[in-house]
């Protein structure tokens, strides 16, 4: 039988040499599986050795057959080991450039240079609104500002010859101006920019189950320009819905929002008998300050900041839940005017106007965002 057929040249020695040398020169694990696969593998040379077993005549079979299957554990051996000195090297390599060192000190901030960014105060009031609501168990709701006539009017109880629908107020858009989404329940009337956030309460009665706590901070547009009007303003709603909601939670839950965002502890507020379509019985709500000074929690005048009540129960059997079962309460205020009240700010067009030297003045650090501990 000619050498070399069945292999008895093959020196195994050599073999285990020449693998040897492959697995050193991979310095990577492709290059690894390289050699792996052309020495194990399916077309491996010693899976070829070992096929080509069955014609080794019959009195050399087995020491050939023991040889090999030595020479195969020995280079599996080799394979893996050469695996793992690779892998701890790629893991060495990476913790080498991955290294932090936690003694340096902060990078100082803005860098040298350049301008710190800051939060607007009206982003920063969102933020302080969230904070403490967030701490009560509310949640943050959001929707569109295009809306349809029933979502901004006829779900809220706002009946059709009500002030609020005259043109004079509301910004009308063309039909068809409606993104997707808004579009729905239109009853066929005109697209309208939302003129308060109520809809989105609408569209959280109506997509989710009671109990329901949400705050809605959001853009708001009236046809309304003047030194204390603009006709993009924001506003922030917020709505329980739960059994047994009475007047006395909506107090409850008011008094503590005014005294922890005007920061005074025994700020006096005064609940006082009003009307809106979406609430009875429906409340104005007044905290004590000083007209002259502006001072608030001190003085005897009061000052109007927001209006509330319980959800009118037509409005809940609008949004298809049943107020013999459920009750809730409501409120909004306008979040440019607690802001100024809060900052003593005098005018609330600079708002909007991007003069950064007003910003610069106004602005806070993003990197000190409102919460409770720090105190808002
Ligand atoms: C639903 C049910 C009831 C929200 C409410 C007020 C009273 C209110 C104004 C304050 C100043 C708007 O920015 S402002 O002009 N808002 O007085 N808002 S109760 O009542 C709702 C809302 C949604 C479903």
């Amino acid at each position: 039988m000619p050498d070399g057929v069945h292999g008895m040249t093959d020196d195994l020695a050599g073999f285990r040499a020449e693998t040897e040398a492959q697995l050193a020169a991979a310095t990577d694990l492709r290059a690894w599986d390289t050699v792996r696969v052309g020495t194990l593998g399916k077309n491996g040379r010693l899976t070829g050795l070992l096929k080509g077993l069955g014609q080794v005549p019959a009195e050399q079979r087995k020491d050939r057959g023991a040889s090999l299957n030595r020479l195969k554990g020995e280079l599996e051996g080799l394979i893996e080991a050469r695996r793992l000195a690779l892998e701890g090297a790629a893991l060495e390599a990476r913790l080498a450039a991955e290294r932090l060192d936690v003694t340096l000190p902060p990078r100082p901030h803005p860098p040298a240079g350049a301008e710190a960014g800051g939060i607007h105060p009206i982003s920063r009031t969102i933020e302080e609104l969230t904070a403490i609501f967030g701490a009560m168990g509310f949640r943050v709701a959001e929707g569109p500002d295009i809306e349809g006539d029933w979502y901004n009017f006829g779900a809220l109880n706002i009946p059709d010859h009500h002030p609020a629908r005259q043109d004079h107020d509301t910004f009308y858009l063309p039909a068809g101006a409606a993104p997707e989404g808004a579009r729905d329940n239109n009853f066929g009337r005109r697209p309208v920019l939302r003129t308060h956030t109520s809809p989105v309460q609408i569209r959280t009665m109506v997509s989710q189950p009671p109990p329901i706590r949400v705050i809605v901070p959001g853009r708001t547009w009236r046809a309304d320009h003047d030194a204390t009007h603009s006709p993009m303003f924001h506003q922030v709603e917020g709505l329980v819905i739960d059994r047994g909601i009475t007047l006395g939670h909506l107090k409850g839950c008011l008094i503590d929002f005014l005294r922890a965002f005007f920061a005074i502890g025994d700020l006096p507020v005064r609940f006082r008998a009003s009307y809106f379509p979406f609430t009875e019985p429906s409340m104005e709500v007044d905290i004590g300050w000083n007209r002259k000074t502006g001072e608030l929690g001190k003085g005897d005048d009061w000052l109007e900041i927001l209006g509330s009540g319980m959800v009118h129960p037509r409005v809940l059997a609008n949004c298809g839940i049943d107020p013999r079962e459920w009750q809730g309460f409501a409120f909004g205020m306008g979040i440019e005017r607690i802001t100024m009240l809060k900052h003593g700010m005098p005018d609330l067009r600079p708002f909007y106007e991007s003069d950064l030297r007003w910003l610069r003045h106004w602005a806070s650090d993003p990197l000190a965002p409102a919460s409770l501990t720090e105190g808002v």
